[in-house]
């Protein structure tokens, strides 16, 4: 026996005698993802409107992110950005209508094949079956608030009697409590279709926020004014946000909309049981009577409707807060908190009004900040500090990658964060890239790609009827009201930025446009 064998004996079997213990080193991961929520109605981001006292826990008892960004503001990219680790020219998801290729490497496909298993339960929208997980149970598509419709790993599908917040949090536990805990490790995707539009709020939130006067976002009343393709947008609170099916105001025959809108409104009313319409038309019926009855126009109006539609998305957060509460718990009852890795995140953030709007897309501050907390007792050091440096969902499969102890694939763009959250020196990224291509499409967002340092912005819309570039100073004007592309001072900087954006598209392969 050679030297190096007699070294290596007895750590062949001390590791065969330890397999299980080894595997259960590795952190279970929790990703918990909603739909649709904005930094500005979390509590731990400094929200004016709610208290969201378990997500607020996860960034106390770990890490919130200061400066997290998606790389294209939408849900099946983001998604898709998510699982592959790459910018969506490159994982091929650049919009909501094409299917996701499920043969890609995916970071639940990678901790299935080192021994987790693997759970994806919730909204996931990609359209191609999941793939790489043990246990998947999906909505159809953008799935239903109210006993909702569920598809099973077999293709069948059934309705659950309840709401989906609590449905998809009772399916996730259900299946945690079927995993061996601390013989195999095990990652779980929650994915929560709350609080996507239209926004309808369990029963037993009714009560929440009702009557409270929230107050209205400086750039409410917005005119786009140097901003070519945010005038030309349709996810205007005033003039775009529907009066029965985003409202609630119905009643047959009650007030005028769109054929389109009330459609929509049945598609989800009609789900709800007898008992559940009457709660509904009870909580909604005054409502209608007080819009009849106060008869507004103009900015009066569009401030009603602003209160209305915040009233309905914060409720829909108090569940969504409260089943993280729930996952919590169990957490805390099954001893697993301490090696458990708990991320709670969106799809990508929303407009609560910011420029009169609602819904995502544009790469303007809102829509572009994804909100991130993190919690991983035996992985982060110093706990209840903010990281201010600039993340990316791309990041999100490498750091999970990484503090599993696998691999990161060469061809996955984006960087695993698990040495800020120990506090060691990197070098870090010191601008991000973003392309969003989904027009036309709904709300009207034209394409555009643009890059992002912790100062300036540029952006590039594009397109049959657009060619117009944009350049924020964030630091002089965080709301990006004043379009500084023409202005003399900044073109040397705007040339230089020019040329960064050229360097970062080549860096991360990007020649669509
Ligand atoms: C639906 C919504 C849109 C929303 C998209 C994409 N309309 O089409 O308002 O922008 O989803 O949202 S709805 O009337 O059907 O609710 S995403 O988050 O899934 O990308
Ligand atoms: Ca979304």
């Amino acid at each position: 026996m050679n030297r190096t064998s007699v070294l290596l004996l007895p750590l062949a079997v001390a590791s065969a005698g330890n397999v299980f213990a080894q595997k259960a080193q590795q952190p279970n991961i929790i990703y918990i993802m909603s739909d649709d929520h904005a930094y500005q109605a979390i509590s731990a981001y400094g929200s004016p409107y709610i208290k969201t006292p378990n997500i607020d826990r996860i960034a106390n008892e770990g890490v919130i992110f200061r400066n997290s960004f998606c790389a294209n503001s939408i849900s099946a990219p983001s998604r898709a950005c998510v699982l592959t680790g790459k910018h969506s020219n490159s994982n091929g998801q650049i919009n909501n209508g094409v299917r996701f290729d499920s043969t890609q490497v995916t970071f639940p496909k990678l901790l299935q094949s080192v021994g987790y298993k693997t759970a994806m339960v919730g909204k996931w929208h990609l359209r191609s079956q999941p793939t790489g997980f043990n246990y998947w149970i999906t909505m159809d598509d953008q799935g239903q608030y109210y006993n909702p419709t569920f598809i099973h790993q077999d293709g069948s599908t059934k309705d659950e009697p309840g709401y989906a917040t609590d449905l998809i949090t009772d399916f996730a536990i259900n299946w945690m409590d079927s995993v061996k805990k601390g013989q195999e490790p095990f990652c779980l995707l929650l994915y929560h279709k709350a609080p996507h539009r239209n926004w309808m709020p369990d029963i037993q939130d009714f009560d929440a926020f009702r009557g409270v006067k929230f107050p209205i976002p400086e750039t409410f009343h917005d005119n786009y004014e140097g901003r070519e393709a945010a005038a030309k947008q349709k996810m205007n609170i005033e003039k775009d946000m529907l009066p029965v099916y985003d409202l609630k105001l119905y009643e047959p025959n009650g007030i005028e909309d769109t054929e389109w809108s009330f459609k929509n409104f049945h598609g989800e009313y009609d789900r709800l049981n007898p008992e559940q319409k009457a709660a509904w038309d009870k909580e909604y019926k005054p409502v209608l009577a007080d819009f009849k009855k106060k008869n507004l126009q103009g900015k009066a109006l569009a401030e009603w409707k602003y209160q209305r539609y915040m009233e309905d998305y914060l409720r829909c957060i108090v569940s969504v807060d409260r089943n993280i509460g729930r996952v919590l718990d169990y957490l805390d009852k099954n001893g697993l908190t301490e090696n458990t890795i708990i991320v709670y995140a969106s799809d990508q953030g929303f407009y609560l009004g910011e420029h009169g709007w609602f819904d995502k897309r544009f790469m303007y501050e809102e829509s572009l900040r994804m909100p991130l907390v993190m919690r991983y007792p035996k992985g982060i050091k110093n706990p209840g500090r903010s990281i201010m440096q600039m993340v990316q969902n791309i990041d999100y499969a490498p750091t999970f990658l990484d503090f599993a102890g696998v691999k990161i694939p060469e061809e996955m763009q984006g960087v695993s964060f698990k040495p800020l959250l120990q506090e060691k020196k990197v070098k870090w990224r010191n601008s991000i890239y973003y392309h969003y291509y989904e027009y036309p499409g709904f709300h009207s967002v034209r394409k555009h790609y643009g890059m992002r340092d912790d100062r300036y912005k540029i952006i590039h819309f594009y397109g049959n009827d657009i060619n117009a570039w944009e350049f924020y100073d964030l630091q002089q004007d965080p709301n990006e009201m004043y379009n500084l592309i023409a202005s003399p001072e900044q073109q040397q900087r705007i040339s230089d930025y020019k040329q960064k954006l050229i360097e970062i598209r080549a860096q991360y392969g990007d020649n669509l446009q």
